[in-house]
């Protein structure tokens, strides 16, 4: 795969709002971006460190992937995104390796970047996304 970096870090929060001031005020970050992913059922709030963002998920239905994280196993790290090139091709390399795929194309995530999921059952425990920034890249 050879991902170039850790595009992100998603974290399960009850309420983006109460978590807002450890990640601000203590941490000393600033939240650039608040915004939706309704077909995620999502809120999400965005941190820049280096080259890898924090990003706060708050659920919007208790049935939605991130209700049901945080109904099963609380608050804490929910998946790992890493960035990389040429996201079909990967997915196919995945799936060539017995990678299990949530998603077998990619689709739209948040901030306009073509995401897809593997299952956490297939990676030892850790829901690993694959982002690719097609919009940077005059694709
Ligand atoms: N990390 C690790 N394990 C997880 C997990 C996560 N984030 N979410 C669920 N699991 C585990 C559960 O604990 C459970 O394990 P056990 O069977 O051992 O109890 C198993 O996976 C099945 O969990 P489930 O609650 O029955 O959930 P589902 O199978 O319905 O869904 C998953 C799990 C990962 C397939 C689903 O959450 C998914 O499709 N996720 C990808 C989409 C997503 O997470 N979107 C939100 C973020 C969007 C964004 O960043 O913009």
């Amino acid at each position: 795969m050879k991902p170039t970096h850790i595009e992100h870090i998603g974290i399960a929060v009850k309420s983006i709002d109460e978590a807002l001031p450890f990640y601000e005020n203590v941490m000393g970050l600033k939240c650039y971006n608040i915004e939706e992913v309704a077909d995620q059922k999502v809120r999400t709030a965005f941190f820049m460190i280096g080259q890898t963002k924090i990003e706060l998920l708050e659920s919007t239905d208790p049935e939605g992937p991130v209700g049901k994280f945080i109904e099963k196993r609380g608050e804490g790290i929910h998946h790992i995104a890493f960035a990389v090139d040429q996201i079909e091709d990967k997915l196919r390399k995945a799936e060539a390796a017995g990678i299990r795929l949530i998603d077998s194309t990619p689709r739209k995530g948040a901030e306009g970047l073509s995401i897809a999921f593997l299952h956490p059952k297939s990676t030892f425990g850790v829901l690993t996304e694959l982002c690719e920034d097609k919009n940077s890249k005059n694709k």
